[in-house]
């Protein structure tokens, strides 16, 4: 048996018939419009650039402080911090139009009338690859703006969207682990008009400082992220893959590793973003590539597409 090299493996993919050099994506909200992380990795070479998600008008976020660190993860309440989408239009796109990223814009609002207004402001605008439409950040004032938490008013959301946006541009909807069934919301808004879903968005959580006896965050609760949350991901992404095979997945929660990405692909991701190993490991766009088509090679696999949804096919429930 001849030996695959890693140097042949072909780690293209596609997404809603969005064609990416390689699977790995920023995660939003980790690498805000990319420029910090181009010091460390040319953000052309990612598959794409997912911006943190911008809403109509620019806003500060939550009090500090905002981040915590876990034991197996990282609390965050940051609370939509955000230039607003004419800051992000006048500043950062250009920017990421002029390294040659692939844009993948996250939206987020308070309302479905916020999000189809960010929808329609995006109109006549070019340089974007998808919108990721954000309806589950966890750090919002009540849970009732947690979209994704109610698969009516998710598809509310998704609706409102992709009424307003190109019909050529794709949608992706980000959903939250912090539901009884996370498939009726992903049937709900792939009803709705979504052409893929991210799964998953951080978990509310929570840490008191026994020391001051206090919550150690600010707003109180804060979205964990990292590898405590992986076999939520994995979880997740299986049982969407298994209800609605055909809709594109992008798998998201605390990789660190090409094997990690593998795992989540297995479960029938078609993509992978990074989020928290970001903040350790700048530069883990392109290790993890690396370890990826290592990882392929040593199975014998040279086409990353190849294994994308491969824990279903050996009929493992
Ligand atoms: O800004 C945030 O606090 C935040 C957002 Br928008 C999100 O989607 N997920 C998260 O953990 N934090």
């Amino acid at each position: 048996m001849t030996t695959l090299h890693p140097g042949d493996v072909d780690l293209r993919c596609s997404v809603a018939g969005v064609e990416l050099p390689n699977p790995l994506m920023t995660a939003s909200g980790c690498a805000a419009a990319g420029r910090e992380l181009h010091q460390f990795v040319d953000v052309s070479s990612l598959g794409a650039v997912v911006t943190k998600s911008v809403m109509e008008a620019p806003r500060s976020g939550r009090g500090t402080p905002r981040m915590a660190e876990t034991p197996s993860g990282m609390l965050n309440s940051i609370g939509l911090q955000g230039p607003g989408i004419e800051g992000f239009l006048e500043h950062d796109l250009p920017w990421l139009r002029a390294v040659g990223a692939r844009t993948v814009l996250s939206i987020a609002g308070v309302s479905v009338a916020e999000y189809a207004q960010l929808a329609r402001r995006l109109r006549r605008v070019l340089g974007i690859v998808m919108v990721e439409v954000n309806i589950s950040c966890p750090n919002v004032e009540d849970r009732g703006q947690v979209f994704a938490c109610d698969p009516g008013a998710a598809a509310a959301v998704i609706g409102a969207v992709r009424a307003e946006l190109r019909p050529e541009v794709r949608v992706l909807a980000k959903l939250s682990p912090d539901v009884t069934d996370v498939v009726a919301v992903a049937r709900s808004v792939v009803a709705a008009g979504a052409d893929g879903l991210t799964m998953i968005n951080t978990m509310l959580g929570m840490a008191i400082d026994t020391d001051t006896m206090r919550p150690v965050l600010a707003g109180t609760t804060g979205g964990l992220s990292g590898p405590a949350i992986r076999p939520v991901a994995v979880r997740c992404v299986y049982q969407v893959r298994a209800a609605l095979p055909q809709v594109p997945i992008v798998g998201v929660g605390g990789v660190r590793s090409g094997r990690d990405a593998l795992e989540l692909m297995l479960a029938g991701a078609d993509a992978i973003q990074l989020g928290t190993v970001l903040f350790h490991d700048p530069n883990a766009p392109v290790r993890i590539a690396d370890e990826l088509r290592a990882e392929l090679a040593t199975r014998g696999v040279s086409k990353l597409a190849d294994v994308v949804g491969h824990a279903h096919r050996l009929g493992v429930t």
